[in-house]
């Protein structure tokens, strides 16, 4: 690929007049590692399992072998990180929200709005159920066409990005995915996550650039 044989200014500056730079952010040609606290170990994935629980029809419980059998999508993202690294044209697979609620996989109460994702070790994000149902919110299992690496959530990650050449409303920062992601929990209100509780934007939205919540006075 022609990106190939471009150095990284020559990159950006290609992808800024493509319109595809938010305000704020520069261009990676590296991935990153960013998150709170330990990486999880996982041996065994017998004792692995997926919940789904809150204001849904149904509780499901998904062991690993069930979850792989969800319909799979590949899907091409854009990320930004809020430490305004952006990187761009990142090939994923997984499996997307939209896909389990169309099918019958989850089905949602009527009253509800907002979806916490939880993840190993306490991690939680939340978003309005509807900025997760667009095509760049993925539950991804591979980046690249590998299972994802430790450090970037194997076996399963929340990820929030954009559809390259498509700003939508939904665009979030990279935070509003939760990495090594156990359960999805929907809710008919808001509840702010970790970062969230730590001084971030509720809303996140690249665009905007909504990094940092206002301050209360
Ligand atoms: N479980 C968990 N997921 C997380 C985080 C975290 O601290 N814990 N940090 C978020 C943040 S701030 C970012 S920028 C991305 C980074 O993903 P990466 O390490 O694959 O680049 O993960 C997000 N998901
Ligand atoms: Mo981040």
């Amino acid at each position: 690929m022609l990106k190939g044989f471009m150095d990284r200014r020559s990159h950006e500056e290609a992808i800024r007049r493509e319109g595809r730079l938010p305000p704020g952010q520069s261009l990676t040609e590296k991935f990153p590692v960013l998150h709170f606290g330990e990486i999880p170990q996982y041996g065994d994935m017998s004792t692995w399992n997926f919940r789904v629980f809150g204001l849904v029809e149904e509780e499901k419980r998904w062991s690993w072998e069930e979850f792989n059998k969800l319909p799979r999508t590949k899907v091409v993202l854009d990320l930004h990180c809020v430490t305004r690294w952006s990187k761009f044209d990142m090939p994923w697979e997984g499996v997307h929200l939209k896909t389990l609620i169309d099918g019958g996989f989850i089905k949602l109460k009527p009253n509800v709005t907002h979806c916490i994702q939880h993840c190993e070790y306490g991690y939680t994000t939340n978003l309005p159920v509807e900025a997760m149902l667009s095509g760049n919110f993925l539950l991804a299992t591979h980046y690249d066409g590998h299972p994802l690496e430790a450090e970037h959530g194997y076996p399963l990650r929340g990820l929030m990005g954009a559809v390259p050449h498509q700003r939508q409303e939904s665009d979030r920062y990279l935070w509003k995915g939760g990495k090594w992601l156990r359960g999805l929990e929907f809710l008919d209100h808001d509840e702010p996550g970790f970062w969230e509780q730590a001084g971030y934007s509720n809303s996140a939205k690249i665009w905007d650039e909504e990094r940092y919540a206002r301050r209360g006075w």
